[in-house]
């Protein structure tokens, strides 16, 4: 405790009504202002020692009520779920988020070198995207136009595509253990596949939004827009844990498409330019990749979306992005800012 508050607390205990009541009903302070001398009422010796106490005490609880009152609370960011299937033109990059601090000091950021551009079909609203044996394998959203596909790297030729019901808005995927995971944005159903074949093996249900899917090896690991990760047993797709993901001490929400790498976990923030890498133990923020000017602006038209769709081939350690609509998907090498 600091001496002022010694101080305070000493005042209150001698003088507790004005001291308390000052500046909350006034009574307080109407008492102590007839204690204070004037020329029409010095006052008696012992009077001023009283109002010297009192003056003293009051700036000493002020100090006090001043440096518990610092700013506290910071703005946090929206955790709400808007429609993802609002294009939106303006994605930018915020340097003051780039420039991120965590706990344990500055958080790296990474610019990006182009390997090798491919073409990506401009009907693709991407949803989830991975690499396995060898091919893309995407899930497309909007209503009536919901797909899952494989394609062919090199050409972007869809070498195979099951169409998802009109009814529903197909969201992230993934393939694990020769089963396939696609997520619904609103409607609360997922669906599995055969890897192989695409036949459709089940359904399962969950709570909330659909956004990006992911896996470790052994659990599936889904976002819903919050900043609230699940991880979901493959076989029950029950939530075996939960991890919260926190960017310098505030929530980090808008976690779109997944993607695992290396023991970290990649996820578009939806409606900008950047993919954030953080711990799936703790959730902990590790990294920021700012791909700005990705897509040549001559290649935008007015359909074109937002950035969306990260995916690592693990045989060659090759890194793969894209966007929804986009016409071209880009296989990036990392580079330390
Ligand atoms: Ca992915």
């Amino acid at each position: 405790m600091k001496p002022a508050q010694v101080f305070c607390l000493s005042g209150l205990l001698i003088f507790p009504a004005p001291l308390r009541q000052c500046g909350q009903t006034h009574e307080g302070c109407r008492l102590i202002e007839l204690l204070i001398p004037s020329e029409d009422y010095p006052g008696t010796t012992m009077n001023k020692i009283i109002f010297l106490l009192l003056a003293l005490f009051l700036s000493a609880c002020e100090d006090t009520a001043t440096s518990n009152s610092s700013p506290k609370t910071v703005p946090t960011r929206s955790a709400s779920a808007t429609a993802q299937n609002v294009p939106s033109p303006s994605a930018t990059t915020s340097e003051q988020s780039l420039a991120a601090v965590s706990d344990s000091g500055v958080v790296p950021t990474f610019k990006y070198e182009v390997v090798a551009t491919y073409p990506h079909a401009r009907d693709a609203f991407t949803q989830g995207l991975i690499f396995q044996d060898g091919q893309l394998w995407e899930s497309t959203g909007q209503y009536g136009e919901s797909s899952l596909r494989k394609v062919d790297l090199k050409t972007g030729k869809v070498l195979r595509k099951v169409d998802v019901p009109d009814e529903f808005f197909a969201e992230g995927m993934t393939a694990l253990n020769g089963k396939v995971y696609q997520l619904t944005w609103q409607e609360r159903k997922g669906f599995i596949y055969d890897a192989d074949s695409f036949k459709q093996l089940g359904e399962f249900a969950y709570q909330g939004q659909g956004w990006g899917l992911t896996h470790d090896g052994q659990m599936l690991i889904m976002s819903d827009g919050t900043n609230q990760l699940r991880f979901l047993d493959p076989n029950t797709l029950q939530v075996t844990r939960t991890i919260a993901i926190m960017d310098n001490g505030e929530p980090l929400s808008q976690l779109n498409e997944l993607e695992y790498v290396k023991g970290e976990i990649y996820a578009n923030i939806w409606q900008t330019d950047k993919i954030v890498k953080f711990s799936p133990q703790t959730g902990k923020v590790l990294g920021w990749i700012d791909l700005t000017g990705l897509l040549p602006t001559r290649d935008y038209t007015p359909e074109t979306d937002v950035l969306n769709g990260i995916a690592y081939d693990a045989n060659t350690d090759r890194l793969f992005v894209t966007g929804k609509l986009w016409p071209r998907l880009f296989e990036i090498r990392l580079v330390k800012k």
